[in-house]
């Protein structure tokens, strides 16, 4: 390095240290909502309610447009909008609802801050219910949760009364998910507790919902199957017997007495030892129906949820489609059949669940997984939008071309009663709610598609990241260049990144032990269910890798759609990204890109390691842009985030090389581990 260059260098250095401290800490608790107002507004509204009264709240503290401008929000019938859309025009928002004119200035707001255009237009949600699900337990812990305890719950039955901290948390909550057009939350873990129905916790629900409604979020329960028995004292919970009928159709009467907007049920039955109709000889469709009864009068709702696979040989990817087709069209307008994603498990990377598109009299939403607990928790840098993007985009041909899963589920393609879209939460009592700063973008991007569907990653990144990160002076084209530019190109390719380190080309499931955190492709103890262990789902051999699911192997590629089933079915046109999800491929089989399947892989573990090193650098170069805590925290998170991208290909390549017993390919870094070290320890941290 040349003496100028050295002068150069520590004269930027100098710079930086200046700028930086300049910018005030943030602690991550405003999440997008940190920008204030730049001017006064007049805001006209005939009516007054507590949510126009936040509607005008809103406008004024946050109003970026011009100074003095009046802004008329009228309530009127319309038949063009839903009941959240509304009517934007610069100076004017029209809905039909009190909840469609807050969503309009949230609207409002974000383009001015952001810098879109506002011009005159109609907006429609894509889907009717917009909701988190969060997998929080009575106890104040969070299943999968890795940001804190509950918002909602404690540890002590004894402090179930609602403080003025919880009110105020609730509140911050509420505006956030309104900002972002989610308006539903269920409060409690799929895996649900008894306890939930009864009248102590009912009454927390109710100071809940109380705090939640005038940002229009509903509550919802999960709740468990089995209840009648275990809390109401009947022999049985037998959904077609009358006592327990009538069991729940008094509970449903004193929920609604107390929380007269409740908005349903979420129920996970026979699945993962959860109570369910089954256990009594009934159907899906009998437990469903009974409680979509009880709630109907009050306009509730039943999610049932498709989550389930028993412990008999058939493919586990296949179960739910097995179980639930036979049922399409026997269930109650106001029951939604819940489906994940994809067939397994919230993987890095899954085909689409074959459920959708192919439930054609029957309402089904899809639900994706915002906690990241395939994905990193929240150590990892992983954007999920990209994910859920080339989900709801994905073909299903079911009704044609252009049946995507977005189509198929939000009423364009089918005509459903309800529509509805649920994301598992990543929230917790962390300052930051996430956990990682740059997951609060995940919670972000789940309300904005499931408002409009047809979004794309990339514009949901760079709203968050102006609404983010983006001060007030920053010079555009030097912040747009320097700041937005990188970091916006570091989450659109963070997804692939971890599919890269730690699942390439349609691998899956081969995460440690019980914790979905590391790699484990060995993990397979003796008494553990095999449809949970690693080496069911990679079945490595000396022959090849992958799950054969092609019609000479579990034939699960004959439960989508022609002329999909037929291309998935070929190896040499299922597209490589899903190979060893659906065929068992051979170590030296040659891909498109002329690599046999030994190198792509090595090469793919080695792409998503360097790309996690480059996203430390992208990091460390916009240290001027951002305040110190902000930056250190998520400098720190991708340092681990690295360290564990290493390990994630050192374990699996070493581990699949006893079977490869090929090379890794010399242009590659060599691993730095050993696999006896790795899997060492990993078993001692059990
Ligand atoms: C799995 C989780 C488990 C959940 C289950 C579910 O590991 O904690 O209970 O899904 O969705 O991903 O029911």
């Amino acid at each position: 390095m040349t003496a100028n260059k050295n002068m150069k260098y520590s004269v930027l250095g100098l710079i930086l240290m200046c700028i930086s401290p300049l910018l005030h800490a943030e602690d991550g608790h405003s999440l997008w909502l940190r920008n204030k107002g730049k001017g006064s507004v007049n805001v006209v509204c005939s009516k007054n309610s507590p949510t126009l009264a936040l509607a005008k709240q809103e406008l004024r503290e946050g109003w970026s447009g011009n100074a003095g401008a009046t802004v008329n929000l009228i309530l009127k019938t319309d038949k063009a909008l839903k009941a959240d859309g509304f009517k934007l025009k610069e100076n004017q928002i029209q809905a039909n609802t009190e909840s469609g004119i807050l969503y309009g200035v949230y609207e409002l707001l974000r383009r001015q801050q952001t810098g879109e255009v506002i011009k005159e237009e109609t907006i429609n949600p894509s889907y009717e219910r917009r909701i988190l699900n969060h997998w929080d337990n009575p106890n104040g812990t969070i299943e999968r949760g890795y940001a804190g305890r509950s918002i909602f719950w404690r540890p002590s039955k004894d402090s179930l009364g609602v403080t003025e901290k919880d009110k105020t948390l609730w509140t911050e909550y509420a505006r956030a998910n309104a900002s972002v057009g989610i308006n539903g939350a269920v409060l409690d873990n799929v895996n649900a507790d008894q306890k939930m129905l009864t009248a102590p916790y009912l009454e927390r629900v109710k100071g809940i919902a109380d705090i939640l409604r005038p940002y229009g979020v509903k509550t919802y329960l999960s709740v468990k199957f089995s209840s009648p028995s275990m809390i109401g004292g009947l022999k049985t919970s037998d959904p077609l017997n009358p006592e327990v009928i009538k069991w729940w159709k008094d509970k449903v009467k004193e929920i609604y007495k107390i929380i007269p907007d409740f908005g349903g049920f979420l129920v996970k039955a026979n699945s993962e030892g959860q109570p369910g109709p089954q256990d009594y000889k009934r159907t899906h469709a009998d437990g469903a129906n009974m409680m979509a009864d009880a709630l109907k009068p009050y306009g509730g709702i039943v999610m049932w949820r498709a989550f389930v696979y028993s412990t008999s040989d058939e493919d586990r990817a296949k179960q739910a489609y097995g179980e639930f087709m036979p049922l399409d069209g026997q269930f109650r307008d106001n029951v939604i059949i819940q489906v994940k994603n994809g067939p397994v498990d919230f993987q890095p990377r899954e085909p689409f669940s074959p459920l959708f598109g192919a439930m054609k009299k029957t309402s089904v939403m899809p639900e994706v997984q915002i906690t990241q607990e395939y994905l990193g928790h929240s150590t990892h840098l992983v954007y999920l939008a990209p994910m859920w993007e080339e989900f709801l985009k994905s073909d299903t041909y079911q009704a044609g071309v252009g049946s995507t899963v977005a189509r198929c589920t939000d009423g364009s393609v089918y005509s459903q009663k309800h529509t509805a879209i649920a994301g598992v939460s990543n929230i917790g009592l962390d300052t930051n709610w996430c956990g990682h700063d740059f997951a609060q973008s995940n919670w972000y991007a789940f309300g904005r598609l499931a408002w409009d569907n047809k979004l794309t990653s990339e514009q949901i990144a760079d709203e968050w990241i102006k609404l983010t990160f983006r001060n007030e002076g920053a010079e555009s084209a030097d912040w747009n260049n320097n700041f937005l530019k990188p970091v916006k190109e570091m989450m659109l390719l963070s997804r692939e990144a971890a599919v890269n380190y730690m699942m390439p080309l349609g691998l899956h499931h081969i995460m440690s032990a019980n914790e979905h955190y590391g790699p484990g492709p060995w993990w397979a103890p003796a008494r553990t269910r095999k449809d949970w262990t690693p080496p069911y789902f990679h079945k490595a051999d000396l022959t090849g890798v992958g799950f054969d699911r092609s019609k000479t192997g579990s034939n699960a590629v004959s439960q989508y759609h022609e002329p999909l089933a037929s291309q998935l079915n070929d190896i040499n046109t299922c597209p490589a990204e899903l190979l060893l999800w659906f065929h068992h491929t051979p170590w030296n089989f040659k891909l498109k890109t002329g690599r046999t399947l030994w190198d792509e892989m090595c090469y793919k573990y080695d792409t998503g390691v360097k790309q996690v090193r480059q996203f430390q650098k992208t990091w460390d170069k916009i240290e001027p842009y951002v305040d110190a805590d902000r930056f250190t925290r998520i400098q720190n998170k991708l340092r681990a985030q690295s360290q564990n991208a290493q390990v994630w290909k050192d374990a699996c390549l070493l581990y699949f090389q006893q079977f490869s017993k090929m090379p890794i390919p010399y242009d590659i870094e060599r691993p730095v581990n050993n696999l006896d070290d790795l899997i060492k320890n990993d078993m001692k941290r059990r």
